[in-house]
Formats: structure tokens, sequence, C-alpha cells
């Protein structure tokens, strides 16, 4: 693993992202790309289909090179469990957000080849947790570049407030929100490209996005999103889900 040289929280308190090379060992990325193939072409029995979303795009195609995201790995195979309990993404996770470490929630974009964009948008925005302080832990598990859509971010907007996301956007026949160009400053967007098995943290106010997949090979990035265990739950009507404590301790009337 290559720690850069500042302190990650003073560079991720800063700009609201920072990236860690190599965190992943060959084996341990071997694994997860295996697992996110029988995931992806349904021979992982016991994992829910309904989890499963398609790209929109790449009609008539089934199988590993239509899907577009996976949803809740970890929360069902414990290959992905595994990952968001990796104690080396823990020990970062601790540094940057505390030690009482619950998980939120798990995603793998799975951007194949034709893959579409994801526009801007700030995670706490889906999130009805507080505070808004979320950490999204993105994994390469193939080298993520401009050219295959890896992670575009705005630096420090994680600093600002949650933005209206009233921009519709359309992902296949379903609709999506987005943020509206005049509410950033797109000139100062940085590409995060990343090698495979290397890590980027997000905080979840940050504005980010991901581009569009032009090559002929897949960019799968394994999202997991941690929380500390001393956020609360905030939805108005739905019950709180149970989140599984990674590290450190539980408490009373928190999430
Ligand atoms: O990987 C992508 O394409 C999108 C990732 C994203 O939006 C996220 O991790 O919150």
């Amino acid at each position: 693993m290559t720690i850069p040289d500042l302190p990650l929280k003073t560079t991720y308190d800063r700009d609201g992202f920072v990236t860690v090379a190599d965190v992943l060992t060959v084996k341990e990325l071997h694994r997860l790309r295996q697992r996110i193939g029988e995931v992806a072409r349904g021979e992982a029995i016991a994992f829910p289909v309904s989890q499963i979303e398609f790209e929109p795009t790449i009609a008539g195609q089934t199988g590993e090179a239509a899907v577009r995201k996976i949803n809740q790995c970890a929360e069902h195979d414990d290959v992905f469990m595994a990952h968001a309990a990796n104690s080396r993404i823990l020990d970062i996770v601790e540094s940057l957000i505390g030690p009482d470490i619950k998980l939120y929630g798990s995603q793998c974009f799975m951007k194949p080849p034709g893959g579409i964009e994801k526009p801007y948008h700030q995670d706490s925005a889906y999130f009805t947790i507080e505070p808004s302080d979320l950490l999204t832990c993105w994994t390469a598990l193939d080298d993520a570049t401009v050219a295959n859509g890896c992670l575009h971010v705005i630096p420090g907007s994680h600093r600002g407030v949650i933005l209206d996301h009233d921009e519709p956007w359309q992902v296949g026949d379903r609709m999506d929100m987005q943020v509206r160009l005049d509410q950033y400053d797109a000139s100062i967007e940085v590409a995060v490209e990343l090698t495979a098995g290397s890590v980027s943290f997000h905080h979840s106010r940050l504005l980010h996005r991901s581009g569009a997949n032009q090559t002929g090979n897949a960019r799968r990035g394994l999202a997991v999103h941690y929380m500390s265990a001393k956020s609360r739950w905030t939805h108005p009507t739905k019950p709180k889900p149970h989140y599984v404590l990674l590290r450190g301790q539980d408490y009373a009337d928190c999430v």
C-alpha cells in the first residue's frame, strides 16, 4: 500500500477525497473480480437477482457485459462483506471518520464497454442519515481511466450544502436526478484515475460523476459506504434498517 505524503485526513478535509495506491493484494483483487463475475452472470445462486441493474443502452445482450450495477453486494455476499471489513481499509476509514464505523451500503459499478455516464451528484442527496458526513471507499477492480469512465470530482465541494438534485436524467426507462450545471464550477474538475487495486475515498457531499466507457474493456469499481456509528436515521416514514457494526462500538438512539 502506498500512502501519500500529506496526512490522509488533511487532504480529505481540504479536498473531500483522497487516493491510496495498491491497497488490495493481488489475491484479494483476483477474488473480488472472480466473485463479481459470478454474481453478474447469475452463477451465485443465493445472490438476489433483484439487486442487479442492466445498462439501458446495451440492448439484446445478457450476462456480465450488460450489467450496469450490482446493489448491496456486501449485505448479500461474504466475499464482499470481507472486503468491506478489510482491516487495511478500515484503518484508513477510522483515520478519516473516527473509530466507530458502520456499513451504510455497498454497490459495484460495472461500467461495461458502452456503459453510460453517471452525471454530477452528491451521495448524501440519496442517504437519509445525519450528519451528512459519510465516506465512500471506491476500489478500482480494473485500471480506471478517463477513457473508460473513471470518477471525476469537484475538489472542496463537500464543504458546501446538499444541493438540489432537480435536473432530470434519463437512465433507460427510468428517471434519476442530477445537480444543475450552474451549481458548480466544472472548470476545477479533477479526474481520479486509479490502477486496479487502488482506492479513492470520497465525502458524501463531494460532487462527483463518472464518464461513459469508450473502451472495449469493463471499468469495474466497488463502492462501500461507511458511516460513524454515532449517525442518526432521518427518514420520515421508512423504518431504520439494521446496519452492521464493522469496528468500535454501538450507541443508543443512533444508527
Ligand atoms: O463508479 C461509478 O460509475 C459511479 C460511482 C459513484 O457515483 C459513487 O461511488 O458514488
